[in-house]
């Protein structure tokens, strides 16, 4: 396993050299200065790659290059803005950085209601509440047809919820989901968003994939040649919110997108928190399933609000379950048995493969100096540690060394 850190550059909090420090020997970076459909600048390229490793560190991911909403709308204009997408990658790959994580979430990338939940023994986490969620879409973004997405008992709850929220529990709310969290490239007004979400009327899933479709055929075939990967992250959560179509949540997703264009460079990050979501995601299963195509891992944990049977029954038609993150080996999904699985896929394959320890708490100084919500350096450091410890014993149980740095 090649262990990496997310690194926002030169502004994050969080150094490089807390990064090497916490154990990683590989970056996951990109650079946000850059306008989402501008191509990024070789020179740009070269400064954010030298600062790493004159740290002691390599560049060995893009989290992420940002796709355009009109590519992922297929409205005029897409072709010229899906090939700036691949010249941005194809500088990348003329100095030697080949992996690229993207996502096609429409508007939003990753969406949680509360940055700063505070758990019984003092540490903080994210969280995701489909009852806050609710009430924001019906009450603050008064969606047009919102109440039609709602089961009857979240309905009632989320309305009650609305009346109770103060000035600035409804602008800590509004700013949540709409301000952007770290690595999305957008926010938004409500009006905007507003806007935003009328310009994907009637295009559902189905026009959603078919564009997801049209871009891979058009970037593929002019990167697989130049040893690019792409890295599809899994929509977060994982189903549609407010209305928007999303393709990526799913075994059966991953596999329409897989046979798009049948080739290894049309790949996936494996994220677990992002599918461990949903209770019909069996994820040692699709990690093995989808193994060949993984190119890229972030290893953290949620886990899901335990429902009332009442709720249970609704689940499904409504904004799906709330959850939050929980630490690395501490929430739904096994990770000791998903990280065998990796192992054993790197013995296989002979590859080895890029993972980042990804949100898990905040902790101890983290309280006190503050971070970018979902990225604290003492709770990944922890994560990362516990993995690192889970991969040790295997590959000693096993009688061989994985490459672990
Ligand atoms: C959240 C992240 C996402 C992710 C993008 C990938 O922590 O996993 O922001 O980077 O969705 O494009």
């Amino acid at each position: 396993m090649h262990y990496t850190w997310r690194w926002f550059g030169p502004e994050d909090p969080v150094s490089l050299a807390d990064a090497r420090q916490a154990g990683a020997a590989g970056i996951v970076s990109a650079l946000h200065h850059v306008p989402n459909g501008t191509v990024w600048p070789l020179e740009d390229i070269v400064q954010r790659k030298s600062l790493i490793e004159d740290a002691g560190l390599r560049w060995s991911v893009v989290e992420s290059i940002a796709v355009p909403e009109a590519i992922k709308l297929g409205s005029d204009g897409w072709e010229d803005l899906a090939d700036a997408w691949a010249q941005s990658a194809r500088n990348l790959a003329q100095h030697g950085i080949t992996t690229i994580c993207y996502n096609f979430m429409p508007i939003l990338d990753w969406t949680r209601t509360r940055l700063r939940h505070r758990l019984a023994d003092g540490a903080e986490c994210l969280r995701f509440d489909r009852v806050d969620l609710a009430a924001f879409d019906l009450h603050i973004l008064q969606r047009p047809n919102a109440r039609l997405a709602y089961g009857p008992a979240l309905l009632d709850r989320a309305d009650i919820r609305a009346r109770s929220l103060d000035d600035t529990e409804r602008a800590a709310l509004i700013n949540t989901i709409l301000a952007g969290l770290p690595g999305s490239e957008e926010s938004y007004s409500l009006e905007g968003f507003r806007a935003q979400i009328a310009r994907y009327d009637g295009l559902g899933a189905d026009g959603l994939r078919r564009n997801l479709a049209q871009f891979l055929a058009r970037v593929l075939p002019q990167l697989a040649p130049l040893g690019v990967k792409l890295a599809l992250h899994p929509d977060d959560p994982p189903r549609p919110i407010f209305g928007l179509p999303r393709v990526v949540s799913t075994a059966q997703d991953l596999r329409k997108i897989c046979a798009m264009q049948d080739h290894p460079a049309n790949g996936l990050t494996f994220c677990v928190g992002s599918l461990g979501v949903r209770t019909d995601n069996d994820l040692p299963a699709m990690l093995q399933e989808f193994g060949p195509r993984v190119h890229f891992l972030h290893l953290r944990n949620t886990r899901r609000d335990r429902l009332s049977p009442e709720d249970t029954a609704q689940v499904d038609a409504i904004a799906g379950e709330s959850f939050e993150e929980a630490a690395h080996l501490e929430g739904d999904a096994d990770m000791a048995r998903l990280v065998s699985i990796i192992v054993k896929l790197e013995q296989t394959s002979g590859r080895t493969l890029p993972f980042r320890p990804d949100h898990g708490h905040a902790l101890l100084s983290d309280l006190r100096q503050g971070y970018r919500p979902g990225y604290p350096a003492i709770g990944r450091l922890r994560g990362m540690a516990e993995i690192r410890g889970i991969e040790h014993a295997l590959v000693a149980s096993y009688g061989q060394r994985g490459d672990t740095v």
